[in-house]
């Protein structure tokens, strides 16, 4: 009988594909030999490396799903899943870069986009020689993204069609540093994608400054002062709030895995304190409190990754029911964020210092379990979808 895996204890490597464990195992090596080194810089500076889209597009990590034609790499939601883990091992935001050009802005435009649009942007983007962001929550609308007011208007007359789009987004990753963004609108009163480029009259994305949380990415406004955009900017096989929910369905189920990842580092970096540290005679590992806390730490990590395990799965299979994001999402980006505290906790004063990480992961995962439909939102849309009674409104 094989031993007890500590940190694996479901043996969950030995339930992935050859190629998935192949995928983990690449992004492990970049983030632990290449994000690792700089994430202390990067976020004691609140610097974003713009470097890093082009080094995870060299590694095939940027938009992975899609098919090969268009710059991706034909994985499996579970390889997408491993790579969220890896890369949010190091930090939340870098995670945060990764998936926003991958789910909210590749896929969009693979899954609503005509071909031309897919063959200009895709390859582009799944390289990192473009940089993409997502814009659908506005100053005033944000658990309540039907709520929004930009708006987006025919031009008519001789100049030859397209839209004017006019509003504000708010709390837009990538924006500032961003070459095509995606954002919704609403022409004629129905939730619309539009792709813009940098550089269109009208258009700017100012950097918002003073974030105490996922300091290493970027994050901004995107200000729509009447740009105009031709017929072609706008994502013609989606209408209605099914179109940014879908790609929301891929970057909250990336996210249900990368808050994982940054748990398990939280988590491990705990134990090995608590194994260095003595006090009162012996290390706090060995100490009945310290132990429960590493127990409950264990357990709700390996609960929640084969939980996201499963998921994946049955989104590869093509059985993924938003809920079932809803329900992971939630789950582990609570358990996450309390690990990360408890973390904290047990490393004493030490755990306010960068050099032990883990409060940087604590005040990160504040963002994530906020992000991509709150804690509470996700619970309520896990209450409808068992009583079949609203709760938002
Ligand atoms: P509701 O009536 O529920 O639905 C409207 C239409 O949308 C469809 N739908 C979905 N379709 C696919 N997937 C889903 N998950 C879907 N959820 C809803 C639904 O079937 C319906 O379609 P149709 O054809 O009948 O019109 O809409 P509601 O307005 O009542 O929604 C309520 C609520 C709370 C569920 C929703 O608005 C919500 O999820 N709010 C949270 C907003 C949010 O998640 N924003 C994220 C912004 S992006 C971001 O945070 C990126 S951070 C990334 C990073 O840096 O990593
Ligand atoms: P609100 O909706 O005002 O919520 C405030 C509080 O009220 C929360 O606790 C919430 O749970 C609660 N609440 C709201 N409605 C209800 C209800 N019906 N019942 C009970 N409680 C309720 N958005 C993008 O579009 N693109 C991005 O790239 C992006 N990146 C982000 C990056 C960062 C760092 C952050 C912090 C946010 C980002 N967001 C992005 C925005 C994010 O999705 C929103 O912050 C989130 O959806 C919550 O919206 P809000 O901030 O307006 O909070």
């Amino acid at each position: 009988m094989s031993d007890f895996v500590w940190n694996d204890p479901f043996l969950l490597t030995e339930q992935l594909t050859d190629d998935e464990r192949m995928i983990m195992e690449a992004a492990r090596d970049y983030a632990q030999g290449s994000l690792m080194p700089r994430v202390l810089k990067a976020y004691g500076e609140e610097y974003t490396d713009r470097h890093i889209f082009n080094e995870m597009g060299e590694l095939g990590l940027l938009g992975a799903t899609l098919p090969e034609q268009y710059g991706g790499a034909g994985a499996t939601y579970v390889a997408y899943g491993l790579v969220a883990r890896e890369v949010e091992r190091v930090d939340s935001g870098y995670r945060s870069m990764m998936s926003v050009q991958s789910s909210l802005v590749m896929y969009p435009i693979y899954a609503y986009g005509t071909e031309e649009q897919r063959m200009k942007y895709l390859p582009k983007l799944a390289s990192g020689e473009w940089v993409g962001c997502f814009g659908l929550t506005e100053p005033d609308a944000g658990s309540d993204p039907g709520a929004m007011t930009t708006r987006a208007e025919k031009i008519t007359g001789s100049s030859g069609g397209g839209y004017r789009l006019t509003g504000a987004k708010m709390w837009i990753s990538n924006s500032p540093i961003a070459d095509v963004f995606v954002v919704w609108a609403k022409l004629d009163g129905v939730i619309r994608g539009f792709v813009l480029e940098k550089g269109m009259k009208g258009l700017s994305a100012p950097k918002i400054h003073g974030k105490l949380s996922l300091r290493a990415s970027i994050t901004g406004e995107i200000v729509m002062d009447g740009v105009e955009v031709g017929e072609d900017a706008l994502l013609p096989n989606v209408a209605g709030l099914k179109g940014p929910f879908g790609c929301l369905n891929r970057a909250r189920y990336g996210i249900a895995w990368g808050a994982m990842g940054a748990a398990e580092d939280c988590w491990h970096r705990a134990r090995q304190y608590g194994l260095d540290r003595k006090q009162f005679g012996k290390p706090l590992a060995q100490m009945q409190l310290f132990q429960k806390k590493l127990a409950d730490m264990q357990t709700e990590i390996t609960l929640g990754l084969q939980a996201a395990l499963r998921v994946g799965q049955l989104f590869d299979a093509g059985k993924m029911q938003p809920e079932m994001i809803s329900l992971i999402k939630r789950n582990n980006c609570g358990k996450a964020l309390d690990i990360a505290r408890q973390a904290r906790d047990m490393h004493g004063g030490n755990g306010i210092h960068e050099e032990y990480h883990v409060m940087r992961h604590a005040q990160n995962l504040e963002s994530v379990n906020t992000y991509e439909g709150t804690h509470d939102v996700h619970a309520l849309i896990l209450g409808r979808a068992q009583t079949g009674l609203q709760a938002f409104y």
